[in-house]
């Protein structure tokens, strides 16, 4: 039989590398990928069990709230909060950070977390995902404060999402390249099927959502004028372009052959007063953390994202991600304007 290597083994082995590690860290991730399985259930059997459609509820975004948002939700905090490796909990899906109940022992990290991202993908059948970061607690803290969760990207000891796709996926780094397991059914495991996945500096391929192309700012206009104009324009080449409108989707696709995402700020937002569309803890920060770690480059267009300092849980920020050359073009053109 063919050797493979689990998400286990590999998290193993990675910890026998760090002298003084206890272990804690590597099973605090054994947990989040326990929690990724059970919601990959919940997402593959949803129209089976009735698990489609709204919930009828507002998250604290003023989003509606799908069934599944709020299970996942829920399958994350139970199966998180009784570890002992975890001193908070932060998700997208609730207003305030959420304490470990005094019932449990408290570990020394935090973690935040988008249960569902690209939830309105879900009655349509097309690829969601669940994103995650995971942050350090100041030393001896018990009952962590907002305070001690707003640290910069920089700060992230390990970042990674999965998707549900077509085959379940589990993507993450801890600040040692990037590496992406496949759920394999058969016998309940990620696999190791995607190693050290770097992203190539140069595409011809864009997301961003056209629709809103009309409230852009120049250098946004700018850049996405040149890539349409093609072979015939500045550029010199063509460019395809897609959205999936769920961002694990984007970035995956962005990991696998390339690419630039851009949620961009835009005039519609400002109106609204916005400070963008995706949010900075939840989205943003895991997502930039991943792709600088293969080779990538992430931006709002005027700072790099992992070095904002955050002003609350549910900030929302511009973001521009992926291949570094292009990245730095949109980057360029900021500056220029
Ligand atoms: P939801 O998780 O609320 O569905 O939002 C998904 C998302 O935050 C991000 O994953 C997408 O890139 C973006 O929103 C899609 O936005 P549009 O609906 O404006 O295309």
């Amino acid at each position: 039989m063919e050797h493979t290597t689990s998400l286990t083994q590999f998290i193993i082995e990675e910890q026998r590398r760090i002298p003084g590690a206890t272990g804690d860290f590597t099973s605090l991730l054994n947990d989040v990928l326990t929690s990724c399985k059970k919601i990959a259930c919940a997402v593959n059997r949803g129209p089976l069990i009735g698990l489609q459609g709204s919930a009828d509820t507002e998250n604290v975004q003023g989003e509606t709230q799908k069934k599944l948002d709020i299970i996942t939700n829920d399958i994350m905090v139970q199966s998180l909060e009784w570890t002992g490796h975890l001193a908070g909990m932060a998700s997208e899906e609730m207003e305030e950070l959420l304490p470990i109940p005094e019932a449990y022992p408290k570990g020394k990290y935090l973690i935040l977390f988008d249960p569902l991202d690209g939830s309105s993908n879900i009655d349509i059948n097309v690829s969601v995902g669940t994103i995650f970061s995971i942050l350090r607690a100041p030393e001896g803290c018990e009952n962590p404060t907002l305070e001690d969760f707003l640290q910069p990207g920089t700060e992230q000891v390990c970042a990674g999402y999965t998707i549900y796709g077509p085959t379940t996926m589990m993507v993450f780094t801890s600040g040692h390249g990037v590496n992406g397991f496949t759920l394999d059914r058969n016998i309940g495991e990620f696999v190791l099927t995607h190693p050290n996945l770097t992203i190539p500096e140069d595409t011809e391929e864009f997301a961003i959502n056209m629709s809103n192309q009309r409230f852009w700012e120049a250098p946004v206009k700018r850049y996405i004028d040149e890539c349409l104009a093609g072979s015939e324009g500045p550029r010199g080449k063509d460019f395809n372009m897609r959205w999936v409108a769920a961002m694990v989707a984007e970035v995956h696709r962005i990991l696998m052959r390339g690419g630039i995402f851009m949620y961009p700020m835009d005039e519609k937002m400002r109106a609204r007063g916005l400070t963008g569309k995706l949010r900075l803890m939840y989205e943003a920060n895991p997502m930039s953390f991943i792709v600088e770690q293969a080779g990538g480059a992430s931006s709002t267009g005027r700072e790099r994202i992992m070095e904002i300092a955050p002003q609350g849980l549910h900030q929302r920020v511009p973001v521009i991600l992926g291949s570094k050359n292009e990245v730095e073009r949109v980057v360029s053109y900021h500056a220029e304007a």
